[in-house]
């Protein structure tokens, strides 16, 4: 795949009815085939009308044709767009015409890929491609172009940088140990270290955030039956997903609503109440309950202000996975004629709201901004960037060897031994090193004609 010279086509732009459909075609035949299908003389760089036709001299299409010769193009070869009407049939008979001249259908992500392959992207900007296409809310499509643009890759190069000079101090002085009698001292290694860590720690937070701009949290309602825990859905959606009745029971199937919060996508879950029951029907509602359960990253556990707590409430909170983020919402508080609130016991938080009158809801989402650590992190939303969780993996490999790195200051050979480990997990990002199952993992998760 790494020296795959054929030439590609696809459609490019989104499947459906549209002004505009583009086709196109990237390799070195891309001008051969464009030149068949078109009755113009195609010159670089400019928009030109034509006709597309296929092998038997049909007309399928008119419209424009642009070549972008290599290396000056997206993918960093020849590349030809044939810009036709927005339907898919049209644009299925354009596409066609490139195979039946030659063209091989382009798999997913494959123009980006060979972007990449051909330095026009390094990895983590190829990624923020896709991203920025998949991004779900504004702020989350911010961060993507940000990374496009490269502020990610200038940070993690700029990293690495510091990382390679402290390596090559370091090794110079066990190849001449003669010399290293006070080592640490003299390149101020330990200093060096320290500043390190701080960038990382930096970049880590920043990338974190990015992970949750573009993966959001998973949030799930539960406690027992007719507390209002599709009220309170309704409440964070904002239109009404779920059905309400005073009867305990109603809903069966989780109901999912993906909302978002300052930005941050929150994939919300409601759930069929938690009770004993003899139902069926209801048992499986609640079997999927616990299934929610153990994928989400905060439970909302909510119960009637009005009704002495259970003793089966107490057998479900204790049944809840002790990693789970919880926020405990008493409801119903109009009932009482009481106004919202939140108090903590033990650094939980209690709300009490009123999920019909709409009363508090804000105390929810703010509590939940803040167990994703929103609130308090240190950077910058101007310069957030788009980060998956491989990058988290390999910068928290990083901090965990410049950490040793620390420890073992006494021990030249283990500072350098840390430090390649370092130097190994950061190029990994930007895709210096990456293996070629990477590779396919990353592309294969575009959509095709990207
Ligand atoms: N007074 C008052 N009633 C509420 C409030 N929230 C919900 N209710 C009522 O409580 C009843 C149950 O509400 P739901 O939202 O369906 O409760 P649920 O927890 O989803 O119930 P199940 O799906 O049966 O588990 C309905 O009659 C709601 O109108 C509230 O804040 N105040
Ligand atoms: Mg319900």
């Amino acid at each position: 795949m790494l020296n795959d010279s054929s030439t590609i086509a696809a459609i490019s732009t989104a499947k459906g009815v549209g002004g505009i459909g583009v086709v196109r075609i990237s390799g070195n035949d891309s001008l051969k085939i464009a030149n068949k299908i078109c009755n113009v003389d195609i010159t670089p760089r400019k928009a030109h009308f034509s006709t597309f036709k296929d092998k038997k001299n049909i007309t399928l299409d008119q419209g424009v044709v642009i070549y972008f010769p290599s290396p000056a193009s997206f993918t960093g070869e020849d590349i030809v767009e044939l810009q036709g009407h927005g339907g898919v049939v049209v644009l299925n008979l354009i596409l066609k015409s490139c195979l039946s001249y030659g063209a091989r259908l382009a798999a997913p992500g494959e123009f980006t890929k060979r972007a990449f392959l051909n330095n026009k992207l390094d990895l983590s900007q190829a990624e923020s491609v896709a991203d920025l296409i998949n991004a779900s809310t504004e702020a989350a499509a911010k961060s993507a172009i940000n990374s496009l643009s490269g502020s990610f890759s200038n940070k993690i190069n700029d990293l690495l940088n510091k990382l390679i000079d402290l390596r090559v101090f370091v090794e110079a002085c066990l190849d001449f140990p003669e010399e290293d009698i006070n080592f640490i001292d003299q390149g101020k290694v330990d200093k060096k270290l320290k500043d390190l860590n701080i960038n990382i720690y930096k970049i880590l937070d920043s990338a974190k955030q990015g992970q949750l701009l573009r993966d959001g949290v998973k949030v799930v309602l539960i406690g027992q039956p007719n507390v209002g825990k599709s009220s309170l859905m309704n409440q964070l959606a904002r239109q009404n997903k779920a059905i309400v009745t005073e009867i305990p029971g109603t809903t069966r199937d989780p109901i999912k609503s993906d909302i978002n919060i300052q930005g941050i996508p929150i994939h919300l879950t409601d759930t069929a109440g938690l009770r004993n029951t003899e139902d069926v029907v209801e048992k499986f509602g609640i079997d999927k309950t616990w299934e929610s359960i153990e994928e989400a990253d905060i439970a909302i556990i909510l119960a009637d202000v009005t009704v002495a707590p259970a003793k089966y409430e107490e057998i479900i909170i204790n049944q809840l996975p002790k990693s789970l983020n919880k926020i405990f919402v008493k409801n119903k508080i109009d009932l009482l004629k009481q106004n919202s609130s939140i108090t903590y016991q033990n650094n939980e938080p209690q709300i009490f709201i009123s999920a019909m009158k709409g009363d508090g809801i804000i105390l929810v989402e703010n509590e939940i901004l803040k167990i994703i650590g929103k609130e308090k992190s240190s950077s910058n939303k101007e310069d957030l960037f788009m980060a998956r969780s491989r990058h988290i993996e390999a910068l928290e490999k990083v901090k965990s060897a410049l950490n040793n790195a620390t420890l073992n200051l006494q021990a030249p050979e283990l500072v350098a031994e840390e430090l390649m480990i370092a130097q190994k997990s950061l190029s990994k990002i930007t895709g210096e090193f990456s293996s070629d199952d990477l590779l396919g993992q990353i592309f294969g998760e575009f959509c095709i004609g990207k």
